[in-house]
């Protein structure tokens, strides 16, 4: 029998069903799963500030399709002048429409700068003033974001000499192990054991939430080939040995036109059975998956359905506009309920977590209040509690249940 207090505790009106929602959704501190950030520990590797933010690949590939300057110039020119070019380019010339350029504005605006600017004048200012550590401070809390989970390469000497040095790093920056140079040919050799002692040591070292790969479109599991055979021998074996989840990032095309630089990787449809096989063939390993390609999205989500020991997450890079995330979101509501993982943010420079953030949730209340907003014409209301509930796992409840990113 349902008391009347708990009767009180629905919320039965539209209106105050979606304030609810986007109070929530917009308040609650998310970990974000997957960044490219360093702390300040890391010296150069963290990035922060007007140019790093305007020189980001999404904005230099946009533009050097408007601006009239050759590949070849626009890399002669020193950091500054490209951030100068860009924003005259994206934000005085034309309008910044693309989500990458709505980013910056976003960010200007969340610190009172001025998003019409004429030059970077009064931006460089500010930026230049922060103090690094107060200003990591002041980002993690207009985003609301915990934690973030970095992407460290034990193969990049400049990364791993921080490492060695065993400078004490910002607890908020969890450590994630990535394999792409291991996994993807890029000549790293020796012999099983001693591969898999080099992970243990740098498991040891690095104490990561996960390892995890990009892969490219045309991944395939099982294969006749040397990825297939470190993965088997190598790295799902470490990961049972360690208990540690395997994130797969796949459908990359990577130098699709070198020209580009960063900016020059592309995108595959590529075949969600290989991710299903690894699931079946290793049940005891973990798994969070996400595919590059908006065609594999629904076949991801099926996937997700038979297996649970895949997580699948976020939308990745080109999938991260407003229309492809509505999209992803709603779909995997409605074929997985609350089991899964809505966003990342991919940030390579600080201040992007405060747009990619703000934009994602925009995206996921109105998905999640959609679906309550059903729940109800279908007959069931839900609470305020329940709303918390259910953010809670999908803004770090399924992720550190899988990884135990307090580890
Ligand atoms: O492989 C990755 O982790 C990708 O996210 C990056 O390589 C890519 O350049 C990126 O920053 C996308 O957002
Ligand atoms: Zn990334």
């Amino acid at each position: 029998m349902v008391t009347s207090t708990k009767f009180a505790d629905l919320l039965t009106h539209t209106e105050e069903l979606r304030a609810r929602v986007e109070i929530v959704v917009n308040s609650w501190q998310v970990v974000d799963v997957h960044t490219h950030l360093f702390p300040s520990e890391f010296n150069e590797l963290c990035l922060y500030g007007i140019d790093e933010l305007l020189t980001y690949h999404y904005l230099t590939a946009e533009t050097l399709r408007s601006a009239r300057i050759s590949h070849e110039r626009f890399w002669q020119l020193s950091k500054t002048a490209q951030a100068d070019l860009v924003w005259q380019t994206l934000f005085v010339e034309n309008s910044p429409a693309s989500e990458a350029a709505r980013g910056i504005v976003t960010v200007l605006d969340a610190f009172g700068l001025d998003t019409r600017a004429e030059n970077l004048g009064e931006a460089r200012a500010f930026f230049n003033s922060r103090r690094v550590s107060e200003h990591i401070d002041r980002v993690f809390d207009i985003a609301r974001v915990s934690g973030v989970v970095m992407t460290n390469d034990p193969f990049d000497e400049a990364e791993s000499e921080i490492w060695k040095s065993d400078v004490a790093i910002d607890p908020r920056f969890k450590s994630a192990l990535r394999l792409d140079r291991l996994l993807n040919g890029n000549a790293i050799t020796g012999t099983t054991t001693s591969l898999r002692q080099t992970l243990d040591e740098w498991i040891a070292r690095m104490n990561p939430v996960y390892m995890g790969v990009s892969l490219p479109a045309d991944f395939k599991f099982p294969a006749d080939d040397v990825r297939d055979r470190l993965l088997r021998e190598v790295v799902l074996p470490t990961a049972q040995e360690h208990g540690l989840a395997i994130t797969l990032m796949v459908g990359v095309r990577r130098r699709v036109n070198p020209k580009l630089r960063e900016a020059g990787d592309g995108v595959g449809k590529a075949d969600v059975t290989a991710v299903e096989r690894m699931c079946a063939e290793y049940p005891d390993v973990k798994f969070l998956a996400t595919f590059l390609s908006r065609e594999n999205q629904h076949e991801l989500c099926v996937a997700a359905r038979k297996f649970n020991n895949l997580m699948p997450f976020g939308c990745w890079w080109f999938l991260n506009n407003p229309s492809i995330v509505s999209e992803i979101t709603r779909e995997r509501l409605e074929l997985l309920g609350t089991s899964f993982i809505p966003q990342h943010s991919d940030a390579r420079v600080l201040e992007q977590l405060i747009y990619k953030w703000k934009h994602a949730r925009k995206e996921i209340a109105d998905a999640l209040a959609d679906s309550y907003e059903r729940l109800l014409s279908s007959g069931r209301a839900v609470t305020a509690e329940e709303i918390s509930r259910d953010v809670a796992r999908l803004f770090s409840g399924n992720f550190s249940e899988i990884c135990g990113h307090l580890r």
